[in-house]
């Protein structure tokens, strides 16, 4: 055992031993799968520390220097040194490391900006956006008079002139950029025009490529959208928690909403985790890691297409690859479940313009960073993409045997790549 993990767990093995059992249990589920859902990763030790420490014990309401409770003399400086961390690393005016995770960071944005019933335009969530941006089952599709742009039928990429034809026509005060489903590279600068035109407050959701934009890897939104929100767990590798970022103009309204707009109590473990994270992304190393991010993802978007396998927008410029198994003849939700039995982890997914429904999709979203944290290269890909190819044949023929063969392999594959935090 590495000693991060019996120190994160020696306690709990007396105290609750269903608990332990069940996290040792997802601690090799986690090492033995190849992990390519986009949104996860694996945090370094020294993340998961901060995230179990006694700093879960206080309660901070406020912000650093105007708090409701006292005791807060080293949280303070935790939540300075986060906040100095995340201007710093991406170059903003002003950072609030509070919300609790991506979605009510995105409802903070609503409530600093609108009133209920004013319009936000954000992408569809069959499209590749996120259910907070305006989505209809979402209290933002609900309390607000959302309207959507998508990706072209013959590209699958955004099209700018009909994003702003639609922005003319709707007059939103939001507009929202970003999704969880985008192949491609976000252009900043186009949406930030369109929202200068129609006088709307652009909001870039770059939770899925945070880590990217901070290595390096994708271009910065900063400059471009006032305000910028992330979650902190997925291409970022910190704690699951959320930043927004603004320019000076916009972090008042923002600040408010946050707290006591919308939360109370910061949870202070995880900003202490989120600064430490925010220091390992400041590294050189860190932009090799976004560069080798982006170098996976198109080796593995090339080797399924090269497998026959059709790529929403053809490939991919960033994490993530969004499959559409139309062709191939089996739906997104067979395919996922058969692959989690052969031991790689991912998700169905709609894909534009789906014809089946959203809990039984086309289509498989694919994401590299969680692999490429375990050191996997380029020429790994090759082999994952083999395995993913022989999963979904497996499936097709109804061949379980031959889904327990590949999750045979993978767990031996997998020994040579362990993850942090977790003893072989
Ligand atoms: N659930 C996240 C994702 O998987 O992309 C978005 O909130």
């Amino acid at each position: 055992m590495t000693d991060a993990y019996e120190a994160l767990t020696a306690n709990l093995a007396a105290a609750d031993p269903e608990i332990e059992r069940l996290i040792e249990a997802e601690g090799r589920r986690e090492s033995e799968k190849i992990r390519l859902i986009a949104s996860e990763n694996y945090v370094s030790e020294a993340v998961m520390e901060a995230t179990g420490s006694i700093l879960t014990n206080k309660y901070s309401e406020g912000y650093a220097r105007k708090r409701y409770y006292e005791g807060q003399q080293f949280i303070d400086e935790v939540e300075e040194l986060a906040i100095g961390r995340a201007k710093e690393l991406f170059g903003v005016d002003h950072a609030n490391v509070q919300p609790y995770s991506g979605s009510p960071a995105n409802l903070a944005v609503y409530l600093a900006f609108l009133k209920p019933g004013d319009t936000v335009m954000g992408m569809g969530l069959p499209m590749g956006g996120h259910l907070t941006h305006g989505w209809s089952v979402s209290a933002t599709g609900k309390w607000f008079n959302a309207v959507h742009y998508g990706v072209r039928k013959d590209t699958g990429r955004v099209d700018l002139d009909e994003v702003a034809e639609i922005a003319r026509r709707e007059r939103p005060k939001l507009m929202i950029c970003g999704g969880t489903a985008i192949p491609r590279t976000i252009d900043f600068e186009g949406f930030a025009k369109i929202a200068a035109e129609v006088d709307a407050i652009l909001m870039a959701d770059i939770a899925h490529i945070a880590g990217l934009v901070a290595g390096g890897a994708h271009p910065s939104p900063v400059g471009h959208a006032p305000v910028i929100t992330t979650t902190t767990h997925k291409t970022l590798r910190g704690p699951r928690g959320a930043m927004i970022m603004t320019d000076a103009d916009h972090a008042k309204a923002i600040d408010k909403a946050v707290f006591p707009g919308l939360q109370g109590g910061p949870h202070n473990h995880t900003t202490a985790a989120i600064a430490v994270a925010l220091r390992e992304a400041a590294r050189e190393s860190f932009r090799g890691y976004a560069a080798q991010i982006v170098k996976n993802a198109q080796a593995l978007a090339t080797a399924l297409s090269d497998r026959g396998y059709d790529l929403v927008s053809g490939g991919t410029d960033n994490h993530l690859i969004l499959v559409d198994l139309t062709s191939k003849e089996i739906g997104g939700k067979p395919a996922a479940k058969a692959l989690d039995v052969a031991g790689i982890e991912l998700n169905f997914n709609t894909v534009p313009f789906d014809q089946r429904k959203p809990f039984d999709p086309s289509g498989l979203r694919i994401g590299t960073a969680a692999v490429t944290t375990r050191g996997m290269t380029e020429g790994d890909m090759e082999l994952v993409a083999n395995w993913i190819d022989r999963a979904i044949n497996a499936a097709k023929a109804e061949k379980d045997p031959e889904l327990d063969a590949i999750a045979g392999e993978i767990r031996e594959f997998c020994k040579a790549y362990p993850i942090p935090g977790w003893h072989a």
